[in-house]
């Protein structure tokens, strides 16, 4: 564990980024404003999967530049970027033969966005980590979370999900992009402990130098989550990480367009780092594939401060 944790611990600042199809309604369903984050669009408005799974006809994000994506993290000082390789909407963001209900085989696009910032990366000398919803899988009627298709349940056989898509997703995800400096869980829910050490091991045995984040769950992470956009008091004696959003939603939506300023940023970061912490920040491509441009400026205004303030 020691040796693993080694980048991660002098890289103190990360890119979350939130991307799928929840881009595409970007906050509203059938004229109507859902409340709450982007990328939980599907259960907030109860849409059923057969018909959301339509958005992947029209996911096309021919903007979509790896490049400009990982310069943007390079410019804010940025050292990993976390991606949603696949949401609790169940949609893989990669060419994955597991399931059909991915980027390549559903949608017009057919390039692979997973693929290509793993080049990208690799040229920037950035570690390239991937977020997976192991619990929730609203597309799943064994998963955890869509209760308004698969209200039954009695019928849910988690083991199964996690064998039948979750460990043949996540070992395409170690073999098929070089090395990956993280696999960010989320929402352990009601998984036991077997289960979170049999997923924790999965990628341990696949990449032994690869890290599990604290929401693979029952505390088997190699470090901790804390909740999201929390700062501790004071500093804790693990290894510890804020995950938080630039505006009020991870995954993008159209009215959400109050952005942390600049100052607020590197307050947040100098105290988070300061406490021994790390900072991962995100971002909300659109569904053409584009980082907002309000983000892209602040976050290379937070770099220019750590280029004058802070050793790099
Ligand atoms: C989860 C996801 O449900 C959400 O969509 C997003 O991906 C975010 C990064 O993680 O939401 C959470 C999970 C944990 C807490 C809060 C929101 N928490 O511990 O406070």
């Amino acid at each position: 564990k020691e040796q693993r944790m080694g980048w991660w611990r002098e890289a103190k600042f990360g890119m979350f980024i939130h991307w799928g199809l929840y881009a595409i309604p970007a906050g509203k369903w059938k004229g109507r404003a859902i409340p709450g984050i982007g990328e939980w669009i599907m259960k907030r408005a109860q849409i059923p999967a057969g018909e959301y799974a339509m958005l992947a006809r029209e996911f096309n994000p021919v903007a979509f530049d790896a490049k400009a994506w990982v310069d943007a993290a390079v410019n804010a000082g940025m050292k990993y970027i976390v991606i949603t390789a696949k949401h609790h909407d169940g949609f893989a963001m990669y060419r994955s033969k597991a399931s059909d209900y991915n980027i390549t085989h559903a949608s017009p696009f057919r390039r692979d966005p997973m693929k290509e910032l793993a080049e990208q990366c690799a040229k920037a000398g950035l570690k390239l980590c991937f977020y997976y919803s192991q619990t929730q899988d609203w597309y799943e009627k064994d998963a955890v979370g869509n209760d308004w298709d698969f209200p039954e349940p009695s019928d849910e056989d988690f083991q199964s999900y996690l064998d039948r898509k979750v460990k043949p997703q996540l070992q395409e995800l170690l073999t098929g992009y070089g090395p990956i400096g993280l696999i960010w869980f989320d929402t352990p829910r009601s998984i036991t402990e077997a289960q979170s050490r049999e997923l924790a091991d999965f990628v341990h045995k696949l990449q032994p130098d690869c890290i599990v984040n604290g929401r693979v769950g029952n505390g088997l992470g190699d470090y901790l989550c804390l909740g999201d956009n929390e700062t501790p008091a004071t500093a804790l004696a693990a290894d510890w990480e804020t995950c938080a959003t630039l505006n009020h939603t991870w995954g993008y939506k159209t009215d959400d367009q109050s952005w942390k300023s600049p100052e607020t940023l590197i307050r947040l970061l100098s105290d988070i780092v300061g406490k021994g912490g790390t900072y991962l920040l995100n971002v909300g491509p659109t569904a053409e594939g584009v980082i907002p441009q309000p983000s892209v400026n602040v976050l290379s205004e937070v770099g220019e401060w750590l280029k004058v303030n802070a050793e790099a």
